[in-house]
């Protein structure tokens, strides 16, 4: 990557630590990722991706915007990024998973903060982002507490940070108030990039966003195959990747690796033998590099089998009608696509569990991790109630909080081992 550092350095990244930030990430995906066995060659295309994340990805971004293009960067999958499309921007997402500056973090946070945020105010004050640095606009979201608070100390920090409202609960009015900060949105994007949205630009977003959609939708519905034709980690990875790479050459990559997939399962072949303990994840978003938890449920003798994260299938499964001959009426119904998003955010949020339920049967998994970040509370409180409807349910399930430290890894496998011997013995 040697050749991107005046790149790096234009983007005003500190080079010495942003060195050691993809050394430990190269060292990482070296050990968790290349070492697993019986991968699809289509992975090779999302090696090469994690490889060039911080290189060929930037470089194409600042390519985009010396032709006039914008880059709007953003932490949750309430950014649509049909609308993005609509106005020829590239969407980019900022979330990190690793623990990077938390030390720097922690001058500005409270220390009971969730990973994900310590991490992102983490990367910006270490300067080792070039997503963040290379982004036009930030979108920020009122989300959890945490997100809408930290929000206000991370706008002095960015060049142009956009806060967008979002409901609480899904009622009429809250979907009345999504539609209106997505057309407050839609008046934003077009002011960044001096372009005007029109019923066929947004059409146009709307297809290419729905073809990236059902391409991870194909994936994650060849993961009911017994053998898994896919690793967990590498089905994560994918979905890693779904935030960052170029919405059409990710589509066509995610197909290709589906059409081998396909192959694999017409021949009985998979990445862990036939009979596997399948689990199904469930919680807070898993961001590169956060890949922790899949690892060590993988290397204790399960297979996960589908994610219910925003990284995943909440995020993803998903399409948007792309019905209507007006921006008003294509309006509405992006509306209507994410209004259903059911992130624990929302009170009540009755969808959620019961779709885990849904993944369980048509994936055949035999039990949930529920996984939450430390210091989430929209995810910590649910997740009382969903294990006791889940275990009702007769899916057993495991509730694990943790962070982005490598501190519990050993006091994890030992619950996941154990949870593992339970669905054994059933
Ligand atoms: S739609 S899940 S991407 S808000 S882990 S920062 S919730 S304290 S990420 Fe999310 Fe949008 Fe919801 Fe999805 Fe807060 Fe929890 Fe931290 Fe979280």
């Amino acid at each position: 990557m040697s050749d991107y550092r005046k790149m790096w350095a234009d983007l005003g990244l500190d080079l010495e630590s942003h060195d050691a930030l993809l050394s430990v990430l190269g060292g990482a995906y070296g050990d968790i990722y290349l070492a697993q066995k019986n991968r699809p060659e289509g992975m090779k295309y999302f090696d090469f991706v994690m490889s060039e994340v911080h290189g060929l990805r930037i470089k194409e971004l600042m390519d985009a915007k010396a032709q006039g293009r914008k880059v709007i960067g953003s932490y949750c999958v309430f950014v649509p990024e049909e609308l993005i499309l609509a106005v020829d921007g590239v969407s980019v997402g900022l979330c990190a998973g690793a623990e990077f500056n938390f030390a720097g973090a922690e001058e500005v946070l409270p220390r009971n903060t969730c990973a994900l945020i310590k991490s992102a105010f983490g990367f910006k004050l270490g300067k080792v982002c070039p997503y963040l640095e290379a982004s036009d606009v930030v979108v920020g979201e009122n989300t959890c507490d945490g997100k809408k608070k930290s929000y206000e100390i991370l706008k002095p920090l960015v060049k142009d940070l956009y806060v967008m409202d979002l409901p609480q609960m899904k009622s009429d009015m809250g979907r009345a108030l999504l539609k209106e900060e997505y057309r407050r949105f839609l008046g934003k994007l077009e002011a960044v990039s001096g372009r005007k949205v029109t019923a066929a630009s947004l059409k146009k977003g709307i297809e290419i966003v729905n073809a990236k959609r059902r391409a991870v939708k194909r994936l994650a519905a060849l993961r009911a195959a017994d053998p898994a034709p896919i690793s967990g980690l590498d089905a994560l990875l994918v979905n890693q990747v779904f935030f960052y790479d170029d919405p059409l050459r990710f589509t066509d990559a995610v197909n290709k690796l589906c059409d081998e997939l396909d192959e694999r399962i017409k021949q009985g072949a998979g990445v862990f033998p036939a009979g596997t303990t399948r689990l199904i994840v469930s919680g807070c978003p898993m961001a590169v590099p956060n890949w922790k938890l899949p690892m060590l449920i993988e290397g204790s003798d399960a297979v996960i089998v589908g994610e219910e994260s925003c990284v995943g299938e909440r995020g993803a499964r998903r399409i948007t009608a792309a019905q209507g001959d007006t921006v008003e009426e294509l309006l509405d119904e992006i509306t209507e696509r994410y209004f259903q998003i059911d992130c624990a955010i929302f009170t009540p949020n009755p969808t959620r569990a019961a779709y885990v339920e849904e993944m369980a049967k048509n994936l055949h998994a035999q039990g949930v991790v529920h996984y939450s970040l430390q210091f989430c509370q929209p995810y910590i409180v649910e997740s009382g109630p969903v294990e006791k409807g889940w275990e009702a349910a007769g899916l057993p399930t495991l509730r694990l909080e943790t962070d982005y430290s490598q501190e519990d890894a050993g006091q994890l496998k030992t619950r996941i081992e154990a949870f593992v011997e339970r669905l054994k013995g059933k």
